[in-house]
């Protein structure tokens, strides 16, 4: 237990701030917002918050395209106002974690207005610049919210590569100006005394020599960019250069989303030799209820085999051990609420399966993010319509799929954007009943969920059985029993499609982790040896091989 690092331990709190808490009225949340609720936080019990881009912004990808990384947007207050927040969240003993955005900037960001000004000025080179190839995109790739993943530049005759919006312009990490202008630019928030940061699509930033053709899914249009540029030629390169240069200078925490890792890449980018990254986000998990139909992507409505899930998360789990470390996540501002996904948000079993989901993740080896609003069983928004979406993604889906490539019909891609849309994530944090959930005394950026009233935090803190007290009781077992962070996973039954049980093995002690995933009772018998005691459950007594519908439960013993 000595080798355990801090962020093994941590619970991860995401915050994203435009959704959290408005404090000035003007419908969008803020720094001073988030500062109000850090004592719910503190309360909740996580160690460290991950708060989405604050940078300035035009916000054309809410806040993922930034033109200023050295400023705060606008919208969400001022440096003094981050100083302060930064500096009472360390009062209580709360980390504050960055997002590091830089496989691109926004097209307002100064280095991209030079860069397009004229094929020789200083700053061409860092960006992704080519001329057509027989009047065309350089070459096949699509953009991750639909579309190609070109824009011609009628000023100077090439195309810049967008792999997100057309105002997220890709940076050209092979020129060393723009590593070492990335690497000031981090240092800046390191001397600020952040904690650490998130990393972006950081296995994005490599592109792959000259550019090859992404493979075209049946029925697609444009070529797979994710595939073609996901951990490139020199990514773990250049990782080690950060870590060198910016990461070495404190007691940092960095998580890198990697889009498109696998494990061999995984255990580079997280090794325990602290050569790169302490952990990642992967995504194998995420795309296992995708679309059979490879042309629409993530754009589904059924929920995910149970085996399949299983195997995944096995697979992650066991082959890191040792090697690298895992990070745990159900959702996040880009994926639909863990309970609406996972378990089951109808009345009857929304509290229920929501904790259920919860233990499942949280007992794994690895360390767990927590996505506002999650800790009280928030739901999807099923009552917004086309007209309320404010993601870029959703946004283009409806255009691309629907109007221009006319893969599927609007009633459908609506059922799909209510089960997967991001949007789903990003209504406002539900404080309270009253108008507008008490995140607002303003007209909110992005209509509010309609359950609000049944469904908030001041709800939640009243009741001894919710959501909410069931992840604080998770989050300080975490922090009190070592074996949740070092035992060794097993999985129990790979074949049994109803029910994830694990075992977590320790030199003098197990848990055994037991979760039915769907509502019927069912019996099983998983030898649990006589004086085994119940460390947490989510039915107040104990029916032994019965396990209800949604049970969680886990034994602790010898
Ligand atoms: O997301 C990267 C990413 O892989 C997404 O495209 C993800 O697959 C998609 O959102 C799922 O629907 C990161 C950020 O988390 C996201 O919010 C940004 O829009 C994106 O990068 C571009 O910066």
């Amino acid at each position: 237990t000595e080798n355990i690092k801090w962020w093994q331990k941590a619970v991860v709190y995401q915050v994203y701030p435009r959704s959290f808490q408005d404090a000035d009225g003007d419908g969008i949340g803020d720094l001073k917002g988030i500062e109000q609720r850090l004592d719910y936080i503190e309360k909740l019990g996580a160690d460290v918050i991950w708060l989405n881009p604050i940078y300035s912004s035009p916000d054309k990808d809410n806040g993922y395209d930034i033109s200023n990384y050295e400023d705060i947007n606008v919208k969400f207050g001022n440096m003094l106002d981050f100083d302060r927040l930064l500096a009472k969240a360390h009062d209580k003993n709360i980390k504050i974690v960055m997002d590091l955005v830089v496989n691109h900037t926004s097209d307002q960001h100064d280095w991209f207005i030079e860069s397009r000004s004229s094929k020789d000025n200083d700053k061409r080179d860092f960006y992704i610049w080519r001329d057509p190839v027989n009047g065309h995109e350089p070459n096949n790739w699509g953009s991750f919210f639909s579309g190609p993943a070109w824009k011609f530049d009628e000023k100077t005759g090439q195309y810049y590569l967008h792999l997100f919006v057309e105002g997220q312009p890709d940076l050209n990490w092979k020129n060393s100006e723009v590593r070492q202008a990335v690497f000031d630019m981090m240092n800046f928030w390191v001397d600020k005394g952040i904690d650490g940061f998130r990393m972006d699509v950081i296995s994005l930033i490599s592109k792959p020599d000259g550019l090859p053709d992404g493979e075209v899914p049946d029925g697609g249009k444009y070529g797979n960019s994710d595939k073609a540029v996901a951990n490139g030629p020199h990514v773990h390169e250049y990782l080690q250069e950060m870590r060198q240069q910016v990461l070495n200078r404190a007691d940092m925490m960095t998580v890198g989303e990697a889009s498109g890792v696998d494990i061999p890449n995984a255990i580079k980018y997280a090794n325990s030799d602290s050569s790169e990254l302490n952990m990642v986000f992967q995504f194998e998990h995420m795309g296992l209820d995708n679309n059979p139909n490879p042309a629409l992507g993530k754009w589904y409505d059924k929920k995910v085999s149970l085996i399949s899930l299983k195997e995944n998360l096995s697979k992650w789990q066991n082959e890191l051990t040792d090697k690298a470390w895992n990070s745990l996540y159900w959702d996040n501002h880009d994926q639909p609420r863990a309970v609406s996904r996972y378990g089951n948000d109808s009345e009857e079993y929304r509290v229920i399966s929501a904790k259920m989901v919860a233990t499942l993740l949280h007992f794994m080896q690895g360390t767990p993010y927590v996505y506002q609003g999650e800790e009280i069983g928030m739901t999807n928004a099923y009552n917004l319509q086309r007209e309320d979406f404010d993601d870029v993604e959703i946004k283009n889906a409806f255009k691309y799929l629907i109007d221009k490539d006319h893969l599927v019909d609007e009633d459908t891609m609506l059922k799909y954007v209510h089960a997967k849309g991001r949007d789903n994530a990003r209504t406002p944090m539900q404080w309270d009943s009253t108008e507008n959930a008490g995140f607002t005394t303003g007209k909110p950026w992005i209509k509010l969920n309609a359950n609000f009233k049944k469904i908030n935090v001041s709800q939640a803190l009243a009741d001894p059985d919710s959501v909410f007290y069931y992840y604080q009781k998770l989050i300080k077992l975490r922090h009190e029993l070592a074996i949740i962070t070092t035992g060794k996973y097993q999985l129990l039954d790979p074949d049994d499609a109803q029910i994830y049980a694990y075992r977590r093995v320790g030199k003098d002690e197990q848990l055994l982790v037991i979760n039915n995933f769907t509502m019927q009772t069912i019996d099983r018998d998983y030898d649990v040896p006589a004086g085994a005691e119940i460390l947490i459950s989510n039915y107040n007594d104990d029916a032994g091989r019965s396990l209800r519908p949604y049970e969680a439960k886990v034994y602790r013993f010898a």
